[in-house]
């Protein structure tokens, strides 16, 4: 079923010109009847009144670290603080018109987010609904500390809440909103609309993106906010996002009941510095931020200057928005101009801005003409505004009072982040409504070509069956993404050619003619959007399943990789579930930058599960698994074996639904005078040197394939080496640091007694991957395993070596590098 968008070369070669719309700068035009009208006294005061709780909150951070206590409260605070001191008109503002439903993500410096969206979110709930979040937060601990002697209003009470909560986190307290294990950058509070903050500059330009896709097609209230800083214009993820957020299809492809383009601002909150370098002028060349608006879309992303310093021209201008982004007519781009007086951190000594510039910015400092401009228009008094400050004085105490206290506010046990790292919870599906699909299964055209597949690759002489007759792990992969589709409403796939073209090597063909385009599409070749956009997705509560054409490719998406979808569990202390999986074809014969296994990075990196099936059955088995689960997982796969049919479970791979044990190693053959452990397609080379081992030698190889890199189980392979003494450890990932030199090292302190030789590892050479007609020199071969177990684990009788094996090659190659 192609797609129908016809490229005309008549069209697509006239000449024309394009025409660039004018984007407007600060049009907001200040009418204080208006304003009051609007709002009300009570709403307006209110967001003075929220101005002057983050600049004194943060000021009472910049005194705990600079000073050691805040009015006489002492305190050591040994992590960081990025304060957003000036610019907290610009958060406020954005607040006004955002409902608990409206997401927000953040950065390093979104303090003052956090505490604008939920003290905005204590105006808009009813006492009922409040303390029903609060009751039902983790426990009620967070309120419990400071419901204890509160003899005010639930509203009073919440804003405690919402002041402690984020101090609390601030501190690493297990009564902070994410238990202390978030901490001042990646604070956050979901139920109140406040999504995860980003330690990573330009973090959250992706996953917002993601937020809103999961909005956007499952039907959701609200809008997403992306909040990143000026100086991130020039992080690819940003860019990525944009792209991803900008795309054609959501007007052009996908069914108008959707609604059109998913609701994402991306919001700069432009300060017009990075950390000491000045984007406006020096680092980037757009002039006016607004302008890249122009760069992505016809509608310049709707993007306008907006005067940050003024909190009404910040709502009016999300106001606007929200509605354009709720017609499906988005994305928004907002640079919303502001500066921050203070440093980029408390130890910041300013010594890239001059002292002119600062004192010439406190002169139009937000809080200061706010509130002149609300007394001057006599909508509050000063007597109202005195008695605020001293009000926001008195909530900041004490809940400093409450958050310094180890007593009051302890940290979690190290047990908790254990606990926290996977929630190893499963779910055949994330919402009630029937999931939306073109056909019902069994029409699909692969499911009716599938019947007549041989389910087992091997006829009944054992002779492997002829390539297109059988069933291979291709179509084992199809049938658990098919199934699951049809379970899971909220599950989606996306990735490069992932639609008409078929998916990577063609695992999704078929896919498309069950699928509407809103659950299955093409993405830009935004690796880091793909991966980033995924992780938006699944922690806003949706199922995604993202695919990397190569594995290569992970490069391109190493931050969503390693620290967004890994962390986001852990740090929110288990709020959120992550239940994304990324796809990652393992390729060959295309050279250097197409041809690496890279699962040891990610078994380095906590947080993530790692699974690398090599049988058709554990394809669909470990699929099945790893799209009921709400865990992330990297889930590896070899170009070099899509065809490969089943050769080990007898009965065939099943029709039906099946999962595979997590972290179960599989015994392929049984033996007793060796173990051969594989990852990856090393195992069928595995299985040939058992062959020969058998033939020649008369040595029995036991053969285990581990398929799961993270999590674990080492029992069966414990049990093997103790049986057989010996283990040779194969993978075709580059051998230095591959993952099974970690798993030789924990087999040699686990079997230490038992062995007869000490663990030997097999892995490609640490090289380039050559041409394809020379990837036999890179590639482990059945002779390099034979001269390996003859030189270092037990020598063959008669064998004639054809490689260098020896430890002195081992510690040669090592002393070189290579
Ligand atoms: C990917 C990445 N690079 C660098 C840093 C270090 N860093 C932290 S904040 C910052 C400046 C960010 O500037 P901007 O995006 O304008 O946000 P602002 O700090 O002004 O709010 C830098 C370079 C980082 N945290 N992440
Ligand atoms: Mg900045």
């Amino acid at each position: 079923m192609p797609q129908s968008l016809l490229v005309d070369p008549r069209q697509v070669r006239a000449p024309g010109m394009l025409e660039i719309a004018g984007i407007p700068l600060n049009r907001y035009q200040p009418d204080a009847k208006r304003e009051l009208a609007k709002y009300g006294r009570e709403r307006l005061a209110r967001m003075l009144y929220d101005m002057m709780v983050i600049r004194e909150f943060e000021s009472m951070l910049n005194a705990i670290k600079t000073q050691g206590a805040y009015r006489g409260i002492a305190y050591n605070h040994l992590g960081p603080a990025h304060l957003s001191m000036g610019q907290e008109a610009a958060a406020v503002g954005q607040s006004v018109h955002l409902t608990v439903d409206d997401f927000i993500f953040g950065s390093h410096r979104s303090h003052g987010e956090i505490l604008a969206k939920c003290l905005s979110a204590t105006r808009t709930l009813d006492d009922a609904r409040l303390m029903e979040i609060m009751n039902g937060f983790l426990d009620g601990k967070c309120l419990s500390v400071v419901e204890r002697g509160h003899n005010g209003s639930v509203r009073e009470l919440a804003e405690k809440f919402v002041v402690y909560g984020t101090l609390a986190e601030i501190f690493a307290r297990e009564t902070g909103f994410n238990k202390g294990l978030g901490g001042s950058m990646h604070a956050f509070f979901p139920p109140f609309g406040s999504m995860p903050n980003n330690a990573i500059v330009g973090g959250s330009g992706d996953i917002s993106v993601g937020a809103a896709l999961f909005k956007r097609i499952n039907r959701r209230n609200g809008i997403v906010i992306g909040n990143i800083g000026d100086a991130s214009l020039g992080c690819g993820p940003v860019w990525e996002g944009l792209m991803l957020a900008a795309m054609d299809q959501y007007t052009t492809l996908w069914g108008k009941s959707i609604g059109g383009a998913p609701p994402i601002m991306i919001n700069v909150f432009n300060n017009f510095y990075g950390m000491g370098g000045q984007t406006m002028g020096e680092t980037m060349g757009f002039g006016a931020l607004a302008r890249i608006g122009a760069g992505i879309n016809p509608s310049n992303l709707h993007a306008e200057r907006v005067d940050g310093y003024n909190p009404l021209a910040v709502a009016d201008a999300v106001e606007r928005k929200k509605s354009i982004l709720l017609e499906g007519r988005g994305p928004v781009l907002l640079d919303v101009i502001t500066y921050r007086i203070s440093g980029h951190s408390p130890s910041d000594a300013s010594s890239y801005r001059t002292k002119e510039e600062i004192a010439l910015w406190e002169t139009h400092d937000s809080i200061q003409a706010f509130s002149t401009y609300l007394t001057a228009n006599g909508i509050v008094t000063a007597d109202q505004v005195a008695s605020m400050k001293e009000q926001v004085g008195t909530l900041i105490e004490s809940t400093t009072r409450l958050a310094v206290s180890l007593e009051k506010s302890p940290r979690v046990s190290p047990q908790q982040i254990e606990h926290v790292m996977f929630s190893n919870r499963y779910a055949d599906k994330l919402d009630d409504r029937a999931p939306e699909v073109l056909l019902p299964k069994n029409e699909n055209p692969r499911v009716k070509a599938l019947k007549n597949k041989a389910r087992f690759g091997l006829d009944e002489q054992g002779k492997p069956l002829p390539k297109n007759k059988i069933f291979t792990l291709r179509d084992g992969l199809f049938e658990a993404m098919l199934y699951r589709f049809y379970e899971d409403p909220t599950m989606v796939a996306y990735g490069e050619e992932n639609r008409d073209w078929g998916g990577a090597f063609a695992v999704y063909r078929g896919l498309t003619e069950s699928l509407p385009y809103h659950r299955l599409f093409n993405s830009p070749i935004s690796e880091g959007a793909i991966v980033g956009s995924g992780v938006g997705y699944a922690l806003s509560g949706g199922r995604a399943v993202v695919e990397l054409m190569y594995c290569d490719f992970m490069g391109r998406a190493g931050d969503e990789i390693f620290n967004q979808m890994s962390k986001w569990q852990a740090m929110s202390a288990g709020i959120l579930t992550m239940p994304l999986v990324v796809r990652v074809s393992v390729g060959a014969k295309y050279g250097a930058q197409h041809s690496q296994d890279w699962t040891s990075m990610c078994a380095h990196i906590p947080g993530l599960k790692v699974f690398y099936p090599v049988t058709p059955y554990d394809a669909k088995g470990m699929l099945n698994l790893a799209l009921r689960g709400l865990d992330p997982v990297m889930f590896f796969e070899s170009q070099k074996i899509y065809d490969i049919g089943e050769l080990f479970e007898k009965s065939g791979v099943p029709n039906g639904y099946y999962e595979i044990p997590l972290g179960e190693p599989a015994i392929r053959r049984i033996g007793s005078d060796l173990t051969i452990l594989t990852l990856g397609p090393a195992l069928y080379k595995a299985l040939e040197t058992a062959d020969e081992l058998a033939a020649r030698y008369q040595l029995q190889a036991e053969v285990i394939d581990l398929r799961f890199v993270n999590p674990l189980n080492y029992d069966k392979l414990v049990a093997s080496v103790n049986k057989t003494g010996r283990v040779l450890l194969v993978t075709d990932a580059c051998e230095r640091s591959s993952f099974l030199s970690e798993v030789a090292t924990n087999l040699t302190q686990l079997c230490f007694d038992n062995l007869d030789a000490p663990p030997a590892v097999v892995g490609s050479r640490n090289w380039i991957t050559p041409a394809a007609e020379m990837e036999t020199t890179f590639f482990p071969q059945k002779e390099w395993l034979l001269d390996t177990i003859h030189e270092r684990i037990l020598p063959l009788p008669g064998h004639q070596v054809t490689t260098n094996r020896t430890l002195g090659e081992l510690t040669r190659r090592n002393r070189l590098g290579v």
